[in-house]
């Protein structure tokens, strides 16, 4: 039986538009809207933010907030370091997806013998650097993070020197880099990049099962894709942006792509993954419910949140 720990980061600075902080306590109204008595299984965790910074005011334009960013990062990495050695299945709630970046280095620091394989199902790749980012918005960095890649052939901006002293500590927080290499990266649903992205996933090669391809393979079998593409992985974490829902359910979130996938389809998927036992720490991200209409986004993120555990809990 796995033995299943909740963590809770109400991570707000990384995003373009205010309200992710909240996605948690939306998640929390859905379960009680929908009678389900799933938070009442969990003793969470949760991880300090620090959203304090937004009235402070930003001075690093090319990766926002990264001072606080750094914090909760921080903050996130030794807490799932912490959850990993004393063999706990972290679930991560979170609001803006820089998290994952404290994520994988935990789940890496944890066992650094242990080569980390990521499934991160997303519109989005999330491989920008200070040096690319179109927005500023960090949580389109954390694979770079992770992968220690500045894709200067890619350079689009002139960071400050203090944002690059910063980018330089985030970048080794947790050990060593990398953490992660571009082969042991699967996406899943990514379909809006821009072209420091693209030429990061042509130059390594980095596998997308798009949405087209899902509903060809059929979703079973692009959970076995997935996984098999990353077989030489002693362990997976499966980090799910919201987003990568389709937008007739995702307005409830940062930036909605069209095209995406269904709620079925979310859940179908996310259920076949985890059955996996090399998968051991799982994530939601992104809900905004300041964006929304009556909760819609975080009552379908729910049923993924729902489904996906217990079928964590019946496979073990
Ligand atoms: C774009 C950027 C993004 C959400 C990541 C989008 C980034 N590539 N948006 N996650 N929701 O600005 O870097
Ligand atoms: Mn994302
Ligand atoms: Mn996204
Ligand atoms: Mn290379």
């Amino acid at each position: 039986m796995r033995d299943i720990k909740l963590v809770e980061v109400r991570s707000e600075l990384a995003a373009g538009t205010r309200g992710a902080s909240m996605g948690i306590d939306a998640l929390k109204v859905a379960s009680l809207d929908k009678k389900s008595d799933f938070f009442s299984k969990f003793d969470p965790v949760n991880v300090k933010d620090a959203n304090d910074y937004l009235w402070r005011g930003n001075e690093h334009p090319f990766a926002k907030y990264i001072d606080g960013v750094y914090e909760v990062i921080h903050n996130v990495y030794t807490t799932i370091k912490d959850l990993r050695e004393r063999r706990k299945f972290p679930i991560v709630l979170a609001g803006d997806h820089s998290t994952a970046a404290g994520t994988i280095m935990g789940i890496k620091a944890a066992h650094t013998d242990r080569r980390l394989g990521v499934i991160w199902i997303d519109a989005h790749a999330d491989l920008h650097s200070p040096y690319t980012s179109p927005s500023g918005n960090m949580h389109g960095m954390p694979l770079a993070i992770c992968l220690g890649i500045d894709n200067l052939e890619q350079k689009q901006n002139e960071p400050l020197p203090g944002t690059i002293a910063y980018w330089e500590k985030l970048k080794n927080l947790g050990g060593k880099n990398p953490k992660i290499i571009p082969e042991d990266i699967v996406f899943i649903g990514v379909r809006s990049t821009e072209e420091p992205e693209n030429y990061l996933i042509r130059h390594h090669v980095i596998n997308n099962i798009s949405v087209a391809e899902s509903r060809a393979l059929g979703i079973r079998n692009t959970a076995e894709k997935a996984l098999h593409l990353l077989r030489d992985c002693d362990q997976i974490y499966i980090s799910f942006d919201v987003d990568s829902l389709d937008t007739s359910i995702s307005k409830g979130t940062g930036t909605p792509v069209p095209d995406g996938f269904t709620i079925k389809e979310a859940v179908d998927l996310n259920e076949a993954l985890i059955k996996d036992k090399r998968v051991c720490a799982w994530e939601i991200v992104e809900v905004n419910p300041t964006l929304d209409t009556e909760n819609a986004m975080a009552e379908n993120a729910f049923e993924v949140l729902e489904s996906t555990t217990i079928s964590l809990i019946q496979n073990f």
